[in-house]
C-alpha cells in the first residue's frame, strides 16, 4: 500500500487512534527500513542461546540486554535492563520519560514484567517515576501483590528508593499543545518506528522472562490504562512453553487477551510465527471489525529458542539479537491489499 492510499483509507475509516506518535511516512519508513537493511521473516529456525527480541527498532535497548546475556545473566535481570533503556531516552515519546501525555497533559505509565517461574509485577497510571518497570519489578519481589496503580504505585515507588521527577518533556510538551488546537483523535494508523518497548529474553540456562512499558496511547482519556501492564494481554510468559508480548492499540488486544492466547496456541503445538499470526487473525476476523484504523502487533519466541513476528498492518518490526547479530527484521502483516 503505498502512502496516499494508506491516509486515504485512515480517513475514510474515521474512528481510530493515534498509537504512539512519530507518524512516519511509509516512504520515510521505508527508506529506513532499508538502511538497516530490515528482512521480513516468516519464522526463525532453532537457535543458539541466549537471544533476546524486543518490538520495534530498540537495537540499543536489545545489546544491553545481550551484554548481560553473555555476562551469564539471567533473562529477567536481561529484559528490566533492556526496557530501561528506552524508559531513559527522552526521544522516544511513548516511553518513560517524554511520553505524550494523556488529553490533560498528564504523563502516565503502564508496565510489567514476568519471570522463568510465572511470577509477575505490574504497575498501571504510574505518574513522575521513569522507571515503571523497575517499579514493576519491586512490586513482584518485595510485595504480596501483582498490580498497583495511581498514587499506590507512586508512594510505592518512592519508598522504595525512586527518585519522583517531572516526565514531560518540553517536546512532548509542545506536542500536546499542539494538538490540544483541534483536541480530537486523528485516525492515522501507526506506523512508528520506535514505540511501547516489549522485551522477551532467554538465557543460557534456558530460562524465559519478559518486560513490557508504555506511556500508553497519545492523548488517551484520563484513567486509560492499555494492555501494557495487564498480564496475559501486554505480555505473558510460560517457563515451559514460551513467551509472548504486544504492541498496538491496547484495547483490542485486551479485548482477545492476547499475550496469553499466543502462548497457549505455542502449547497446542503452534510455532512462534503460526501462533502470532492466528491471533491476529483473532482480531481482524471478528464481525465488523474496523482492523483497517488501528495497529497490533505480537512477538513470540518459544522454549527451543524459534521466533515470530505478525501484525495487522505493514511497517511493525522486532529487533532481534542472537549469535552476535543485532537486527531489525521487517515483521509479515496481514492488510496486504
Ligand atoms: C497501549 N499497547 O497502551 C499500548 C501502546 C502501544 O504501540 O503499544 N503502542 O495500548
Amino acid at each position: 500500500m503505498n502512502r496516499r492510499k494508506f491516509i486515504k483509507n485512515s480517513a475514510l475509516t474515521g474512528a481510530g487512534l493515534a498509537v504512539g506518535n512519530s507518524l512516519i511516512s511509509c516512504e520515510e519508513k521505508a527508506s529506513k527500513t532499508n538502511e538497516t537493511s530490515a528482512t521480513i521473516t516468516e519464522s526463525n529456525s532453532k537457535a543458539n542461546l541466549p537471544l533476546v527480541i524486543a518490538t520495534w527498532h530498540v537495537k540499543e535497548a536489545t545489546a544491553k540486554a545481550m551484554g548481560i546475556l553473555q555476562a551469564g545473566g539471567n533473562a529477567l535481570d536481561a529484559v528490566e535492563q533492556g526496557c530501561r533503556i528506552e524508559e531513559a531516552n527522552e526521544k522516544g515519546q511513548s516511553v518513560g520519560k517524554g511520553g505524550l501525555p494523556d488529553r490533560d497533559g498528564n504523563v502516565t505509565l503502564d508496565a510489567c514484567i514476568m519471570d522463568k517461574h510465572g511470577n509477575c509485577g505490574s504497575v498501571v497510571y504510574l505518574q513522575n517515576i521513569t522507571h515503571a518497570v523497575s517499579v514493576a519489578r519491586k512490586v513482584m519481589e518485595d510485595t504480596p501483590h501483582v498490580m498497583l496503580a495511581g498514587e499506590g504505585a507512586k508512594q510505592f515507588a518512592i519508598s522504595s528508593g525512586f527518585e519522583p521527577e517531572d516526565l514531560l518533556t518540553e517536546a512532548s510538551k509542545n506536542a500536546w499543545k499542539k494538538w490540544k488546537v483541534e483536541a480530537k483523535y486523528k485516525p492515522i494508523i501507526n506506523i512508528e518506528n520506535h514505540d511501547t518497548i516489549g522485551m522477551l529474553a532467554i538465557d543460557k540456562n534456558g530460562d524465559l522472562s519478559g518486560a513490557c512499558t508504555t506511556s500508553g496511547l497519545a492523548y488517551k482519556m484520563g484513567g486509560r490504562v492499555g494492555d501494557s501492564p495487564i498480564i496475559g494481554s501486554g505480555l505473558f510468559v510460560d517457563n515451559e512453553i514460551g513467551a509472548c508480548v504486544a504492541t498496538g492499540l491496547g484495547e483490542e488486544v485486551l479485548k482477545t487477551v492476547g499475550s496469553f492466547l499466543v502462548v497457549e496456541l505455542m502449547r497446542q503445538g503452534k510455532s512462534p510465527q503460526q501462533a502470532c499470526e492466528e491471533a491476529i487473525l483473532r482480531i481482524v476476523n471478528k464481525p465488523n471489525s474496523n482492523f483497517k484504523d488501528f495497529q497490533v502487533g505480537y512477538i513470540a519466541v518459544n522454549k527451543q529458542g524459534e521466533t515470530g513476528s505478525y501484525a495487522i498492518h505493514q511497517w511493525f518490526s522486532m529487533t532481534k539479537f542472537q549469535d552476535g547479530v543485532n537486527e531489525q527484521i521487517q515483521s509479515n502483516f496481514y492488510n496486504k491489499v
